[in-house]
């Protein structure tokens, strides 16, 4: 292969791996975790356990097959579950469709944000969030609640449909996409559930949270290579026809 030939390979693959880049979010799918157990991860008992997440309210962590049978311990001992199956109502709960742990928050009740700080981003680019979310309900609570999650990076702020749960409900995982604009190299990613009414309680799950430039284009570290590359080639060849 000659060098023009290799070269250009290279800057095709650096563009392709540019347009494929990674998911910015980090431990979007909640499997990183030094958490054994399901349990409350917020700032009321064991604290920012959850790799890259920081959650300061009422949120959980539940480990598949979990949320809706043995459930979560809470900071008092108890144990905080969902209605589903495995807690004697077939309102067709399931877990998350990509597996794996998945966390909720209570919409009602020190409903505080959930966030980590994503890094990377170019300003004035769109990125799209997406993730997957579903409604639920704390067992041995009654009456009909909403769900929701608002989501917010920087000082842009999207909020989901409600949606209506009825009493011991569930309502299947869904997937989002919002679309941000980046105004900042660094900024948090936040994720605030809602629900009503106080006390129902209702329950926003989430899960598989990434963050992807719309056009990505090669960094320019990778463009200043691309160049250097060429007009190293370029001058290679002026020398190879003087010399000649
Ligand atoms: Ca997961």
């Amino acid at each position: 292969m000659s060098i023009r030939k290799s070269l250009l390979s290279l800057a095709a693959v650096l563009a392709f791996s540019g347009a494929a880049q990674a998911n910015l979010v980090q431990n979007g799918d909640f499997e990183n975790t030094n958490m054994t157990s399901s349990a409350l991860f917020g700032s009321r008992m064991t604290d920012n356990v959850v790799d890259n997440w920081f959650a300061y309210g009422f949120t959980f962590l539940w480990l598949p097959g979990t949320a809706a049978s043995t459930g979560a311990t809470e900071d008092g001992g108890g144990t905080f579950k969902l209605w589903g199956p495995g807690t004697g109502v077939d309102n067709g709960f399931v877990d998350s469709p990509t597996g794996g742990n998945f966390i909720g928050g209570t919409g009602d009740y020190i409903n505080l944000p959930i966030n980590q700080t994503i890094t990377g981003l170019t300003i004035g680019e769109q990125y799209v969030l997406s993730f997957d979310w579903a409604g639920a309900q704390q067992t041995d609570h009654y009456g009909a609640q909403t769900e929701g999650w608002t989501a917010i990076l920087g000082d842009q702020t999207f909020n989901t449909e409600m949606i209506s749960n009825p009493e011991q409900g569930f309502q299947a995982w869904r997937n989002q996409t919002f679309t941000f604009t980046a105004t900042a190299v660094t900024e948090v990613l936040t994720f605030i559930a809602q629900g009503t009414p106080d006390g129902a309680p209702p329950v926003s799950l989430l899960d598989n949270v990434q963050l992807n430039a719309v056009n990505h284009v090669p960094e320019p570290g990778s463009l200043a290579l691309i160049g250097a590359a060429l007009g190293a080639l370029g001058l290679s060849r002026r020398r190879k026809q003087a010399s000649a």
